[in-house]
């Protein structure tokens, strides 16, 4: 009988201000649909499920979406709990949701990515199908993102799909890339373990 071997699963989660159009972009790059008033009633756990291949493996994102939590100070610490991918976004045309990328950054290197410089982060600046308010320039986006740790950015629209397989494209690659890492961090400290165990038997003889 041939097993079935599970996808490999990766967790992307999106951050930012309420009405930046996180909810939008995942249903828009999920589903194809916006605008996307018919999911705002989910019950959290929010995640949307898409199969994809990357870098030639199978596998299946589950995108997290904060779904209102975001309107509070911080989000609860297991909502992040094994993120592979942190998808930050901020609206182009309020300067504001720009200013919060800072606190959700920290809040999201305190609660699962903790080396600053290596974190598996992207920025999206969103609505650029209606740029003509425009608060936040791409140069201060760029400068933001070369500050913390050389961020990829990309400019996206939920309405019209600007960007979004290229970012998200990256975001998965991102994530296969974390989770390798930390399954090769855990191959290792179980030979640790191992060589621990060896000792302790020595001793023992
Ligand atoms: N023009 C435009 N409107 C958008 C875009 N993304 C979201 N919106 C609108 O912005 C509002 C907030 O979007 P929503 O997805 O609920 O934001 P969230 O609170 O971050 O999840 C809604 O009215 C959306 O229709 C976009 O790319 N372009
Ligand atoms: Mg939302």
């Amino acid at each position: 009988m041939v097993s079935k071997r599970t996808k490999l699963q990766l967790k992307i989660i999106l951050l930012g201000d309420i009405g930046v159009g996180k909810t939008s972009i995942l249903n828009q790059h999920v589903a194809q649909l916006f605008p996307s008033t018919q999911f705002v009633t989910r019950i959290p756990p929010d995640f949307l499920v898409k199969d994809a291949t990357v870098n030639d493996r199978q596998v299946t994102l589950q995108f997290w979406d904060p779904a209102g939590h975001e309107r509070f100070e911080t989000i609860h610490k297991p909502w992040y709990r094994r993120s592979h991918c942190c998808v930050l976004v901020y609206d182009i045309n309020n300067e504001k949701s720009f200013q919060s990328l800072k606190k959700w950054l920290k809040e999201c290197h305190d609660a699962c990515f903790h080396d600053m410089h290596n974190s598996p982060v992207i920025l999206l600046g969103n609505k650029v199908d209606d740029g003509e308010k425009r608060q936040v320039t791409p140069e201060h986006a760029l400068q933001f993102c070369a500050e913390n740790g050389n961020i990829p950015y990309f400019e996206t629209s939920a309405k019209d799909a600007t960007n979004l397989q290229e970012a998200f494209g990256t975001a998965a690659r991102f994530a296969l890339g974390y989770k390798d890492m930390l399954n090769k961090l855990a191959e290792h400290d179980k030979s640790l373990v191992s060589v621990e165990q060896v000792n302790r038997k020595k001793v023992c003889w």
